[in-house]
Order: C-alpha cells, then sequence, then structure tokens
C-alpha cells in the first residue's frame, strides 16, 4: 500500500488537511448533517463554487464528485460526493457507495491533494447501514491505495462512537 490509512473522531470541519469530503446530494446546495456543517464553518466561498459547477454540468450525480474551494475551513479543497441513499430501491447501492470513496480519491490525486479526510458517507441522513458501509469504505481505500501512488493519507473521521468502533476493529483486523 503506498499511503495510510488512519482514524479520527470528530467534527470533519476541524481536520487540517488537503481536502475534506463532503456527503452532499445532488443538488450541491447544502442540507444538513456534515453537509451543513461543512458549508456553515466553509462560508459562501464553497456554496459559490457549487453553483458554479450547478450551473455548468448540472450538479452531481449519485456516486460521482466534485470539487471546491475549502473557503475558511482548515482544509484547502472540500471533495463533494453525493452517496446512495439506502432504501433508493435503486439496487446497487453497495456499487454506489464505492463510487463515490473511488472518485473523491480519483479527483485528489487528479489535483495533487496528498491527504483527504472521508465522513462516513450515506450513513446519516440516507440510511445505510453502519457496518456495510464501513467495510465498502475501508475495501475501496485499501484497494486505491494498493493501485495508486500519491496520496500519502487518508482520515476517516467518524463523528459517533459506533462508527469509530466499526473502523478501528476494521484497522485492526488488516494491521494484525
Ligand atoms: N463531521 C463528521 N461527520 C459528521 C458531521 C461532522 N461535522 N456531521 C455529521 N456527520 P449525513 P448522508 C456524520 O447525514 O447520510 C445532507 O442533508 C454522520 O453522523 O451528513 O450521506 C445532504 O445534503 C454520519 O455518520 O450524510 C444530503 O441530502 C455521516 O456524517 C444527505 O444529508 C453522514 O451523515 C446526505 O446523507
Amino acid at each position: 500500500m503506498y499511503g495510510k490509512i488512519t482514524l479520527a473522531k470528530g467534527d470533519i470541519t476541524k481536520i487540517k488537511a488537503d481536502a475534506i469530503v463532503n456527503a452532499a446530494n445532488s443538488s450541491l446546495l447544502g442540507g444538513g448533517g456534515v453537509d451543513g456543517a461543512i458549508h456553515r464553518a466553509g462560508g459562501k466561498a464553497i456554496l459559490d463554487e457549487c453553483i458554479a459547477i450547478r450551473n455548468k454540468q448540472g450538479g452531481c450525480k449519485t456516486g460521482e464528485a466534485v470539487i471546491t474551494t475549502g473557503g475558511n475551513l482548515p482544509a484547502k479543497y472540500v471533495i463533494h460526493t453525493v452517496g446512495p441513499v439506502y432504501n433508493s430501491g435503486k439496487g446497487q447501492v453497495a456499487q454506489l457507495l464505492a463510487n463515490c470513496y473511488n472518485n473523491s480519491l480519483q479527483l485528489a490525486l487528479a489535483h495533487g491533494i496528498q491527504t483527504i479526510a472521508f465522513p462516513n458517507i450515506s450513513t446519516g441522513i440516507y440510511g445505510y447501514p453502519k457496518q456495510p458501509a464501513a467495510q465498502i469504505a475501508f475495501d475501496t481505500v485499501t484497494a486505491f491505495l494498493n493501485a495508486n501512488q500519491g496520496i500519502a493519507e487518508v482520515a476517516f473521521v467518524c463523528f459517533d462512537d459506533e462508527s469509530f468502533n466499526i473502523y478501528r476493529s476494521l484497522l485492526e483486523a488488516e494491521n494484525g
């Protein structure tokens, strides 16, 4: 593996990484949860760039990712990705969630980002169960770091104890 995976607990808006990832929605206009927190802390510059992207390409599809400034955040960039709604009846939710991690990491690589922090995409308002979502996140990031050079650190930032403990078990199982 070229880069390392780390784990943190708390508010992702406080993380000083090259990029933090936002669990956005297709409108890119903000919302609740981590999306609301990022826009509140990052300020208007983020929303202005989201609106410009929306005007150009009509928002962001589920599983895809776009990048903006970090505005007033300690992070330089925000990568906005749209997780699947677990009970959307669409099927393919696991693949769509994996796409969020892969497309965010590809975009990071293309922008020379070396450190990136992810929230637990789709596991709040979008209702994806925490354990399978964490397994997908962990496996997708591990595969990406095995295949690609350039990203030094991927941090999983968990807001609640339950998620933190799930990720800690995954990381311990990996490191032996
Ligand atoms: N820092 C880190 N993690 C957080 C924070 C924070 N400040 N706040 C919440 N979380 P959610 P989703 C965790 O609901 O399920 C929005 O309205 C939270 O505990 O933010 O992908 C968007 O606009 C959970 O583990 O995102 C969309 O409409 C994780 O972040 C919709 O919600 C994701 O929860 C997206 O839903």
